[in-house]
């Protein structure tokens, strides 16, 4: 006999540049969050789905539990807290590292007083020796009375299947939330802003590290034509990074419309014209109305 659906919302915590993105990706086999060298790339809570024969996952992408610089870090911290105690599970990922830093205490001492199993992914095993493994493990075993420890590589897809398998032991009996086709809730638009400003951070250095938003002005199909017609927006912080983002002779802003058009075409399937422009908005991280404008505040 087949066994009941089973479904349920699962945080991914842990530090920014631990491969939360990239493991999502990797599970859902479709890029939807975007992901880079640079830490705090993920802003939204995206929620991704995942469903097969014995039940449906729906993953919370929260961004970083870390202390808050201003608005734009405080919005982002309390996302993350709010969202550990709605879960049904949580997932934390960490480095391979038997040195477990303050950010690391911190949330395991936040994780004491909630009562939600959690499941530990020691991340980017394919960086260390693998029988250091177990080192890592009995470091984080200290920490914390995690429910599973699993080693993997969410780049190279190794151990991802299992924590799918884990994940499904803990979560309850349940309905499918969304139907099977579903991968996101993200609307196309703000995927869309996301691949820009995600090619924008790969292109730019560290001149203009995370105070640029993507908005999108226009994204409309050509009438009886496979072609999207998109005008975006770079909102930057200060004349200097506008510069420095368009480039000489606009070579930066070329560069960076060519790898996101490319990508965004593979994402519609269909052809894309993507105009880009670069505004200057001073201090947009720390106005809530201009957080409003961009889509970080509901
Ligand atoms: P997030 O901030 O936690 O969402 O991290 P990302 O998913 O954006 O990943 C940050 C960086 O780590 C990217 O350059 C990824 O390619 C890289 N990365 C993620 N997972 C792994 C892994 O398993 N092994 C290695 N070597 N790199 C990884
Ligand atoms: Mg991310
Ligand atoms: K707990």
């Amino acid at each position: 006999m087949k066994e009941k659906f089973k479904s349920g919302f699962v945080a991914l915590i842990g530090r920014p540049n631990v491969g939360k993105s990239t493991l999502m990706n990797q599970i859902i086999g479709q890029k939807i969050a975007i992901t880079s060298k640079k830490p705090q790339t993920t802003r939204n809570k995206i929620q991704t789905v995942y469903t097969c024969d014995e039940g449906q996952i729906v993953f919370l992408d929260t961004p970083g539990i870390h202390k808050a610089k201003n608005k734009l870090g405080e919005y982002m911290v309390n996302v993350a807290e709010k969202t550990l105690k709605e879960v049904d599970l949580i997932l934390w990922l960490v480095e391979p590292d038997t040195f477990i830093g303050a950010g690391e205490q911190h949330i395991a001492e936040q994780l004491k007083g909630i009562d939600v199993p959690v499941i530990l992914v020691i991340n980017k095993t394919d960086t260390v020796k693998r029988e250091e493994i177990l080192t890592f493990i009995d470091a984080y075993r200290k920490i914390y009375d995690f429910n599973e420890i699993i080693p993997a590589s969410a780049l190279r897809g190794q151990n991802t299947d299992t924590v799918v398998e884990e994940i499904f032991k803990y979560l309850p009996e349940g309905p499918m939330y969304y139907d099977e086709d579903t991968v996101t809730d993200q609307p196309m638009r703000q995927i869309v802003a996301e691949l820009i400003r995600e090619k924008a951070l790969h292109a730019l250095n560290e001149e203009v590290p995370h105070g640029i938003a993507v908005t999108i002005e226009r994204m409309k199909q050509r009438k009886n034509a496979e072609i999207m017609d998109i005008d975006a927006t770079i909102v930057c912080e200060r004349d200097s990074h506008k510069g420095i983002i368009i480039g000489k002779k606009g070579s930066m802003l070329k560069k960076i419309g060519t790898n996101a058009r490319y990508e965004i075409e593979q994402q519609l399937e269909m052809k894309v014209n993507l105009q880009l422009w670069v505004k200057v908005r001073k201090d947009w991280r720390d106005s809530e109305l201009l957080m409003k404008n961009y889509g970080y505040i509901e």
